[in-house]
């Protein structure tokens, strides 16, 4: 998509700090970050949500592109949440699907 921020920073148009990726997907920091350690995790490949998947395997493989980062950031073992936020009330502003690694912190429940 030519106007999606998300595909513009998986193809280097837009600038972001790659701290981990394969062929299908990327880690990045968010730029608004909500806890101590806030990274996205996003295929490089534009999905506009949850309800356009259709290679449901790439979604655990977000899952363990981000478990693969709470380690190399050191929250792995003092706990983290991930989270995809879809949709109006689920608060999502881009509409190119991410999970969200949050850590580094105790994270609030029920989220608000
Ligand atoms: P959501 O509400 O789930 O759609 O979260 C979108 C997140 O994307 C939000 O926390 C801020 C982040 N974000 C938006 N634009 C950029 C950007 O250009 N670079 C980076 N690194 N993050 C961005």
């Amino acid at each position: 998509m030519d106007d999606c921020i998300f595909c513009k920073i998986a193809q280097g148009k837009i600038p972001a700090k790659r701290l981990a990726e394969d062929a299908d997907m990327l880690a990045f920091p968010d730029v608004e970050p909500q806890a101590p350690v806030h990274v996205l995790v996003i295929p490089k490949k534009h999905v506009p949500s949850l309800h356009d998947v259709q290679d449901w395997s790439l979604v655990g493989r977000m899952h363990a592109l981000a478990l693969k980062v709470a380690r190399d950031q050191g929250i792995a073992d003092s706990g983290f949440r991930v989270l995809i936020n879809t949709g109006a009330d689920g608060v999502q502003t881009v509409g190119h699907v991410h999970l969200h690694l949050l850590g580094g912190r105790t994270m609030l429940w029920p989220p608000g």
